[in-house]
């Protein structure tokens, strides 16, 4: 394969050449970097202030390089703050309410990509394959082919598209759609989100659904697909099976001693039903109270867009509760809510999952939910856990060994808490192992090789104009 030239919001740049890099995701695309060669562009996370961004920051690690660029405080604040987290992010997780419509944003949003658009041009060369991802960049195609570029450009969204209704509120809807047209492989987590688009375009009437899942709109015909993006397993379940002598590990069993783990772990975010889910906590242990002082909840959740107003106020909010339900609920010698402010390591993370009896994973609405996979991958198999699962994660889709919830559904919820703590082991392996099986398969390795396989394949167009 050629070149590959990978373009997202944010880049994981690793410590030193050949260092792991956090997530699973930054593991196989740096993989797929390191096989085929190539560039991976994207902001730096630093603002230039009032002044222009200046040149490239290029970083070579072997045969990858970084090319990172800084960002005006007004473009971080309408396009990063502005239209991606404040319109595209909840329109996409069906949340009209809380999306703001500003002229002002909407314009640095496109901005921006022009400007992302320039900055990678003159890296290309003529056969590189760019793959770009999220819903930060959907415009970058556009900007590219009106720039000449010809080469096959795939896009992958990891979060969910939403039905035309939904998506239609959104004011400039038209020129999202049309950005994507400009793309030769548009890669959807899941076959609901690839349904929604391609429902968009028909009830629009902008566009049709062709055979071998093909779309023709705006002039131009290209291939949609549906992704799921899945987990490093193997080596996750790894850390998992070490942890058990990691000391963070060890204190954490020790101090639920005699008590059953329940376990959350989110970014703070209102698709996440962090809310909703603390809510069926407190409702189980009020419904089942031969379970006071007998289960632990933990919470791990860490801040995010705290620049965001909704995201600061969730964190109020959050915070609150769990201190109301500790307050009501909680004994002496029993709070039973811990709730954990940061991010953790991916190891302890790894053994913390294996230690809870239950992985509690209950987004309102969510494009894939890695944790929901890395619950399952950390489980040991002579005894693993149950997975609680809202319906309304892209995962439910592969997950059926999963106990799938409607996390709006409070009591719904609470009584899949008590049936997952009280399930036979042979019922548990036997949807553990259904699980698991599917996620040895389906990697992320598979992921992203199933995605460049479709995206060069020969029958996806080159640019029909
Ligand atoms: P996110 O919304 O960030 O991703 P998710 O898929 O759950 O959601 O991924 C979160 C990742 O962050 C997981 O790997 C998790 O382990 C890690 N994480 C969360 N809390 C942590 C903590 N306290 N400490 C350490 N690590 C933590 C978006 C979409 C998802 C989609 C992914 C990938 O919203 O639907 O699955 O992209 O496509």
């Amino acid at each position: 394969m050629s070149r590959l030239v990978i373009v997202s919001n944010r880049v994981s740049v690793p410590e030193k050449a050949g260092a792991a890099p956090a997530g699973g995701l930054a593991v196989a695309l740096q993989a797929a970097l390191e096989e085929h060669g190539g560039i991976w562009m994207g902001w730096s996370g630093k603002s230039s202030g009032a002044k222009a961004p200046g040149p490239l920051d290029m970083r070579n690690h072997g045969k990858i390089t970084y090319a990172l660029t800084d960002l005006t405080k007004t473009d971080v604040e309408e396009y990063y703050h502005g239209f991606a987290n404040r319109v595209l992010w909840p329109i996409c997780h069906y949340r009209l309410d809380l999306a703001e419509y500003g002229r002002k944003e909407m314009a640095g949003y496109f901005r921006v990509n022009r400007f992302f658009a320039e900055r990678l041009a003159p890296l290309l060369k003529e056969d590189d394959i760019i793959w770009v991802h999220d819903y930060h960049l959907i415009p970058l195609a556009s900007e590219l082919r009106q720039m000449g570029v010809k080469n096959k450009i795939g896009f992958f969204l990891h979060i969910p598209w939403p039905p035309a209704d939904v998506l239609f509120a959104m004011p400039v809807h038209e020129q999202i759609m049309r950005g994507l047209s400009q793309y030769d492989l548009v890669g959807f987590q899941t076959d609901f989100d690839l349904d929604n688009f391609g429902g968009g375009l028909v009830r629009e009437g902008i566009g049709e659904r062709l055979e071998g899942g093909k779309f023709s709109t705006y002039g131009r015909t290209f291939k949609g697909g549906a992704y799921s993006i899945a987990i490093e397993t193997q080596p996750f379940a790894e850390f998992a099976r070490k942890a058990a002598s990691n000391s963070m590990v060890r204190k954490a069993r020790q101090s639920v001693e005699g008590r059953d783990l329940i376990i959350g772990v989110d970014r703070l975010d209102y698709s996440k039903g962090i809310t909703q889910r603390i809510d069926a906590f407190e409702t189980f242990v009020t419904l089942n109270p031969n379970y006071q002082n007998k289960v632990t909840y933990l919470q791990i959740t860490p801040k995010s867009r705290s620049e965001v107003p909704e995201y600061e106020q969730m964190q109020r909010t959050v915070a609150e509760q769990a201190g109301r339900v500790n307050g009501a609920l909680g004994t002496v010698d029993w709070v039973p809510i811990r709730y954990v402010n940061r991010s953790i390591a991916r190891p302890l993370l790894a053994g913390l999952y294996r230690l809870a009896k239950i992985g509690l994973v209950t987004p309102l609405r969510d494009g894939m939910n890695l944790v929901a996979k890395e619950y399952v991958a950390a489980q040991d198999p002579d005894d693993p856990g149950v997975l609680v699962l809202s319906r309304f994660a892209g995962a439910a889709r592969e997950l059926t060994g999963a106990l799938l919830v409607n996390p709006y559904d409070i009591e719904g919820t609470a009584h899949a808490i008590a049936r997952g703590l009280t399930m036979s082991l042979d019922e548990r392996k036997q949807r553990w192992e259904k699980m698991m099986d599917h996620l040895v398969k389906y990697d992320i390795n598979r992921w992203c090789e199933d995605f460049l396989k479709d995206l060069t394949a020969e029958d996806v167009e080159e640019t029909a104009g």
